[in-house]
């Protein structure tokens, strides 16, 4: 009995053992800090992760236990989001300020611990607090375990493409200029590629970066919109694409000769160096449906195959070409693109799209006009104060964070009636819309139950003039099953949808004037933000949360907050 018993105990640690032996953990250390950084010959103090721009890439497998500590030691609070990763009953790692955690304050640290679970591929974290993320970005890059193979031709090397935004002026002080007067915000100075403008602004010579590439070699380039307002274009001269992989989702292949990305979207692309041996640009400019001033620039960067000639390398003697981008109001070459991307659907990877529906929701998207306060000055159209809405539900910033109102029982933070339709139905896209454009200022939830089969159509409006809104939503991945133009009709568009191999994403970027419909499991408890990733809008309240009910055992519930969550 009591050799039965030590055996048990023995068989016990040897078990343990094996299971910590394949439980990796991988820590990083963030330290937000200043930095002085110049770009177009104008130096400015911004705030980076340890001091470098684009920040550091964190590189993980899939199942590794990831652990960031993030240390504050500037005066403005900070959070940080790791965008696209489920959080699986995780979500006070998850990082918007005032949804999941309150912000880390100056001189306080705060530890992000979550699984990576069955996701693989290219995404990327940023701070998720004010207009923080123009500057504290960096990729978030998942390798298959090593003993799953890429359902794609092996790569020899990578590439890291991260697209972002410049201002030379100081970004919060662009932001808080603008939400003082209810006016829209400067729009950039440039485009970046891995943090540089490229050639073709004045004074940017030094500002252009170079991705070397081997004649012969198969690329994997791991493309990040981490910019904060535009949707962009980006080509390879003389090269073209095979898409792999969205928002770390496998993809069929499909091969292109640009992308189309959106802020908070994510992409891997194959890319074969079999031109003849040169320097290529490499070139990024937006993708515009609104009539709102925008940045019309173009980013560029170089590919410059190695071991070229003396002679090869100079730009006089061998010329480099423009690569063909799609006009910037191309809205039928976007529409290809995005409809176009298809889930794998494989065995190995098998597309689980929910067939039936338990919640069903539709949620009208408005840019609104709100009459300005007496007394006050107001830059927006008509001398109003631009905003935005979700079913005319302008998201208020609560003071605690909703994960910890809802886990702690704290009243009066939020309300569970954020509508399920909207409270009016009206025809949504009418050009000639003439409504009282004010939209109403909460913060409301909506309450999903555990294990939910969702359906959410998300149907843009012409309130204050219509536009393509790239719309995240955080702690899961949805399906695209349909997108059209006009308002969605429930009589007619469901006999189009895709139920066998649509897109999954975790940021779609609904057309102008028009809808799309996404599916997903609400199998993730806690308090989920969804929100549109231009980050101007979500500043106008163009956002709302999900609240996802725990499910009946300990096992599908949200963990315990972690001790050192941030206060407010
Ligand atoms: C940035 O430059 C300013 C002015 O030259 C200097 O005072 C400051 O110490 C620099 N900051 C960093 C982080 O290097
Ligand atoms: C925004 O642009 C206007 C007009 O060019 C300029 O006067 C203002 O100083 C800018 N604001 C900031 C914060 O850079
Ligand atoms: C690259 O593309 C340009 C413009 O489309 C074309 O003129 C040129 O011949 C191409 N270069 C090579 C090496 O194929
Ligand atoms: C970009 O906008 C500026 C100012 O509105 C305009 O002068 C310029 O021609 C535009 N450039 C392009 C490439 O459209
Ligand atoms: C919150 O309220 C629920 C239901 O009333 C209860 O089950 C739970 O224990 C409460 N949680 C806390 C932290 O008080
Ligand atoms: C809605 O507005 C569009 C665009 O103005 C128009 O073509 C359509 O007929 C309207 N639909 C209804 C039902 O009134
Ligand atoms: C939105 O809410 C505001 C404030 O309650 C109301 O005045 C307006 O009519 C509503 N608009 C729509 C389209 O529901
Ligand atoms: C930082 O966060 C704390 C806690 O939520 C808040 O009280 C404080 O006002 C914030 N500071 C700034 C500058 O926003
Ligand atoms: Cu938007």
């Amino acid at each position: 009995m009591n050799f039965q018993r030590t055996f048990f105990l023995f068989f016990l640690l040897v078990i343990a053992e094996i299971v910590a032996a394949k439980h990796v953990t991988k820590y990083f250390e963030f330290n937000v800090q200043y930095q002085n950084v110049t770009r177009l010959c104008h130096t400015k103090s911004m705030l980076t992760i340890n001091g470098q721009y684009p920040g550091p890439t964190i590189a993980v497998n899939e199942g590794d236990h990831v652990v960031i500590k993030v240390t504050n030691h500037v005066e403005y609070n900070m959070t940080i989001h790791w965008h696209g990763i489920r959080q699986m009953r995780t979500g006070w790692a998850d990082g918007p300020a005032y949804i999941t955690q309150c912000p880390i304050q100056k001189g306080h640290s705060y530890t992000y611990k979550f699984k990576v679970f069955q996701q693989v591929g290219s995404l990327f974290w940023h701070a998720h607090i004010s207009w923080q993320r123009a500057t504290i970005h960096g990729a978030f890059n998942i390798y298959p375990k090593k003993e799953y193979p890429y359902p794609f031709p092996k790569p020899d090397a990578e590439a890291q493409i991260l697209f972002g935004e410049w201002w030379n002026d100081d970004v919060e002080t662009i932001v808080a200029e603008a939400t003082k007067y209810g006016g829209g915000p400067n729009v950039s100075d440039a485009y970046t590629i891995n943090g540089q403008p490229g050639l073709l602004f004045p004074c940017s010579s030094k500002d252009v970066f170079v991705q070397h590439v081997d004649h012969g070699k198969r690329y994997l380039f791991r493309i990040v919109n981490a910019a904060l307002n535009d949707e962009l274009f980006f080509a390879i001269a003389n090269h073209s694409f095979t898409v792999v992989e969205i928002d770390a989702t496998y993809t069929k292949p499909y091969k292109t000769e640009f992308i189309l990305i959106a802020p908070g979207q994510t992409m891997s692309v194959l890319v074969m160096a079999d031109q003849p041996k040169g320097r290529y640009v490499m070139a990024a400019r937006p993708y515009v449906t609104s009539d709102v001033p925008f940045d019309n620039t173009t980013t560029t960067a170089i590919l410059e195959y190695t071991d070229l000639k003396s002679s090869e390398s100079h730009e006089s003697s061998h010329p480099i070409f423009m690569p063909k981008l799609p006009k910037m109001r191309d809205f039928l070459l976007a529409t290809e693109f995005s409809t176009s991307l298809r889930s794998l659907n494989s065995r190995e990877f098998p597309s689980w799209v929910p067939l039936k529906i338990d919640t069903h929701l539709l949620f009208t998207i408005a840019l609104n006009l709100q009459d300005c306060p007496k007394g006050k000055i107001c830059k927006g159209y008509f001398g109003g104060r631009f905003s935005a809405s979700v079913n005319n539900q302008s998201f208020v910033h609560p003071h605690i964070a909703l994960l910890q109102a809802a886990y702690h029982n704290i009243s009066g933070v939020f309300s569970p009636d954020f509508p399920n339709r909207p409270p009016h139905q009206f025809n949504y896209t009418d050009l000639k819309l003439n409504l009282n454009m004010n939209p109403h200022f909460s913060t409301r939830v909506s309450v999903i139950p555990y294990n939910a089969n969702v359906q959410l159509i998300l149907q843009d409006t012409s309130m204050m003039g219509t536009e393509n809104h790239p719309i995240h939503i955080h702690g899961f991945n949805f399906f695209v099953v349909g997108q059209g133009f006009g308002n969605y009709d429930p009589l007619k568009d469901p006999s189009c949808f895709n139920l066998v191999d649509p897109p999954m994403r975790n940021t779609i970027g609904v057309p102008s004037g028009g809808w799309a419909v996404l599916r997903f499991k609400a199998d993730n408890p806690g308090v989920w933000f969804m929100h549109c990733h231009l980050e101007v809008h979500t500043s106008w309240g163009l956002a709302m949360a999900f609240m996802v009910e725990n499910g009946p055992t300990a096992l599908e519930s949200i963990r315990r907050p972690p001790s050192d969550l941030p206060p407010c």
